[in-house]
């Protein structure tokens, strides 16, 4: 089957491909009307949540395997973790700017500026945080490439139980995916020069952080959601359906994918 192929794959062949698959930069090429108002700042969020999905979607697909998946398990994993992955495109963006989050060339957001969008500071300092973690760590691109990987392919994990025999197979295929991220990790620790114990706590320092992401996008889609209903912000179509726990079957993923 297909998968096989993929297992046949080396680490370093894997690296090189999720490497090749990362999204360009986004400019928003707004003039940013300062001061920010709390709607004119949720704006700018979703506007460009909204275009890095677009991207995110062309990125997953890239993914060797992703798209040998069910249909069914590539919508579930992206809808399960886009908060998750545009975090984590935003720390690492960030990593080398301490104190502030660099959501692109031409919007940069400092902690000092003060607060406009209700309930966001959290968030804010949360992402801060996990951002100084990684800069301690000095996290490396073929770490961060990886572990977005794994971000993607985890997200459903605990909360599918396959039924039919696709399914099954659909996430077999998920978990020899899996196995190759996490071999990709570990290959890409190994290039550091690191001692075999070094090595371990890394990876178990790395892998950790991936559950203060996920908590700190669970704060970020409450958040999302409170500001859908009380209007501050129209959130377009695609993010809506992100948002939005159901699959429809003519959905934009849908057709995206
Ligand atoms: C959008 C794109 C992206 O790549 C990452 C993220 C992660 C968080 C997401 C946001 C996004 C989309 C909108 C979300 C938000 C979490 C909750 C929100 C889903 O609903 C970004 C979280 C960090 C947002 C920090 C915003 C700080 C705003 C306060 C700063 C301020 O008040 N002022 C006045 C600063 C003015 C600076 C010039």
């Amino acid at each position: 089957a297909n998968y096989m192929h993929h297992s046949a794959m080396s680490p370093e062949e894997f690296i090189s491909r999720i490497m090749e698959a990362e999204p360009p930069e986004i400019y928003l090429m707004e003039d940013l009307k300062k001061p920010f108002t709390e709607a004119s700042m949720m704006m700018t969020l979703t506007n460009l949540a909204d275009k890095e999905l677009v991207l995110m979607i062309s990125w997953a697909k890239k993914i060797p395997g992703f798209v040998e998946l069910s249909l069914t398990d590539q919508i579930h994993l992206l809808k399960c973790c886009w908060l998750e992955i545009l975090m984590l495109g935003l720390m690492w963006r960030s990593v080398d700017h301490p104190g502030k989050l660099i959501f692109s060339p031409d919007f940069k957001l400092n902690r000092e500026e003060g607060q406009c969008v209700e309930g966001i500071m959290e968030i804010f300092d949360m992402l801060l945080a996990a951002t100084s973690r990684f800069r301690e760590l000095k996290l490396q691109r073929e770490e961060y490439v990886c572990l977005k990987a794994m971000i993607l392919l985890n997200s459903n994990l605990c909360t599918s139980s396959p039924q039919t025999a696709e399914e099954l197979e659909s996430r077999n295929k998920l978990l020899r995916l899996l196995d190759s991220v996490i071999d990709a990790l570990v290959w890409a620790i190994s290039k550091l020069g690191l001692s075999t114990q070094q090595q371990t706590l890394r990876l178990g320092h790395l892998t950790m952080l991936l559950s203060h992401i996920r908590h700190v996008s669970n704060k970020g889609m409450d958040h999302l959601s409170t500001m859908k209903r009380k209007n501050v912000v129209l959130v377009y179509d695609l993010l809506l359906e992100m948002l939005d726990a159901n699959i429809s079957s003519g959905s934009m993923l849908h057709k995206s994918l």
